[in-house]
């Protein structure tokens, strides 16, 4: 009805209007060469060996063409094949795994300024929280919201499939991740309020009855478990640790904010700090498994669950834990370079937030010649959307990144990238961000502040605090 009457042109010219209105808020330049003239299947195959800095470009932009094609408000979340699945029986039933996939779709949302796009996801929270109600009662006899490995359109959230990777009771405290950084983003305290706070509290209640105490160290740890999707069912898996503390702390930090659960934030807090910690083990690895350091440096298993608290986290930081983030780099290390698509895309990021712009670099080169089909997609195989995403905020991750309670600005630009420039970039704390860089270094910077919070800019060892009003902005000049 709606587009009855209507011609085609007409159509067409909304259609396009209503892209570029998101499509257009981000503009991106990492110089081009001779490769830049070719068709793109060819320049996939010569991507490794010849200099093509414009399809690094191209693919960026991709992915956030893909997010506004397939995720809008009032839509389903991107699947596991965006809306591109065209099989009855489709890979692993095109539903939502969470124990990466879903969440890397949505990675680049906020930081490629595509926020709205990930609307969808948080109603799908918002519904996953109303029937993991009824899975915590069944399986574990506790209140709140649990979400086991995947969901699909009936919101299903129990254990599913095997017990190596289908018992994992962390998918829905991932999930909250998102909206937490949504709020930090844009600093919506209505969504905080109504949507991001109420799921939050419930996955975060879940877990204060879930974890158990570990009789050996005293520990508050989580089990029966997985770290997905290697070891088998196991009690403490790290991930689910630096998941859970996570929750714990933006969730109390949220009830802070809104004036609310007083008594319940200071639980929070309080269990919080005896949560298994992480632990460096005999290899000088992140133990993967908190009760035995039983790593395998020979284990080169595409997940690579045990630094969630470097990405999609952020209690791992060069700066801020150098030690720990050794232990995780030498963990990345014997993981390799190898895996599918998305551990490709999700290798991008761990580089970058190592600040290792050229490994950051080389995983996305063979992310580019060895999982990305010639129309762009990427390939698992088969064809899995999560690589397109992470790869899109893997690129972001070089250029600019704010979870360290900074905005730092090319923190891992790669050797590759020498001459460049992007624009509308966002960070956390509501700022809207265009930067140039040539020889390798920073040019001036335009910083728009949404909100007027504090405003913390690192480049390399300096840091300059700039006050800017909301609404404002203000250039800055390293
Ligand atoms: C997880 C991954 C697989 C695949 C599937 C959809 O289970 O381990 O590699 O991506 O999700």
């Amino acid at each position: 009805k709606a587009v009855a009457g209507k011609d085609h042109a007409a159509l067409r010219e909304a259609h396009v209007a209503d892209h570029q209105r998101l499509f257009g808020r981000v503009k991106i330049d990492l110089g081009s060469t001779d490769a830049a003239r070719r068709p793109t299947d060819e320049r996939l195959k010569t991507v490794k060996q010849e200099p093509d800095p414009q399809l690094a470009a191209l693919y960026f932009q991709f992915g956030r063409y893909l997010l506004i094609a397939s995720s809008r408000p009032g839509s389903q979340p991107a699947n596991l094949q965006g809306i591109w699945n065209d099989e009855l029986r489709p890979p692993w039933d095109s539903k939502w795994t969470v124990n990466i996939n879903t969440e890397m779709n949505y990675w680049p949302a906020e930081t490629t300024n595509l926020s709205e796009c990930a609307e969808p996801l948080f109603d799908m929270v918002g519904e996953v929280a109303v029937t993991g109600r009824k899975t915590a009662q069944a399986h574990y006899g506790c209140s709140g919201w649990v979400l086991h490995h995947n969901t699909d359109l009936w919101r299903g959230t129990a254990p599913i499939n095997h017990s190596n990777h289908g018992i994992w009771p962390t998918g829905g405290a991932w999930l909250c991740q998102p909206m937490w950084e949504h709020y930090l983003f844009t600093g919506d305290k209505e969504f905080l309020a109504r949507r991001a706070y109420p799921v939050m509290k419930e996955a975060a209640r879940f877990f204060t009855e879930y974890l158990v105490k570990d009789p050996a160290s005293g520990m508050l740890i989580s089990g029966p478990s997985n770290s997905p999707e290697t070891g088998g069912l196991v009690m403490g898996p790290t991930m689910d640790h630096q998941i859970l503390r996570s929750l714990f702390d933006y969730t109390a930090q949220a009830a802070g904010i809104l004036g609310v659960d007083g008594e319940f934030a200071a639980k929070l807090v309080a269990m919080r700090k005896q949560i298994a910690p992480d632990k460096i083990g005999r290899h000088g690895q992140l133990q993967e498994w908190w009760l035995v350091d039983r790593d395998d440096p020979k284990d080169q298993h595409r997940h690579v669950s045990h630094l969630w608290g470097l990405h999609p986290g952020w209690e791992i930081t060069p700066r801020g834990t150098p030690e720990l983030c050794a232990a995780a780099k030498q963990s990345l290390i014997f993981r390799g370079d190898g895996g599918t698509g998305w551990s490709k895309a999700w290798k991008i990021n761990f580089w970058a937030r190592f600040l290792d712009g050229d490994h950051s670099h080389k995983m996305l080169i063979e992310a580019l010649a060895g999982n990305t089909y010639p129309n762009l997609f990427d390939a698992h195989p088969p064809f899995q959307i999560d690589g397109n995403f992470g790869g899109t905020a893997g690129v972001a991750e070089m250029l600019v990144q704010s979870h360290g309670g900074e905005i730092e600005l090319l923190p891992a630009l790669p050797g590759d990238w020498p001459n460049g420039s992007v624009t509308g970039l966002r960070a956390r704390g509501g700022f809207e961000i265009d930067l140039a860089w040539k020889d390798g270094k920073l040019l001036e910077t335009r910083i728009r502040s949404l909100l007027g919070n504090p405003c913390p800019v690192r480049y390399r060892e300096r840091v300059t605090k700039l006050e800017i009003k909301a609404g404002g902005s203000q250039v800055f000049r390293p």
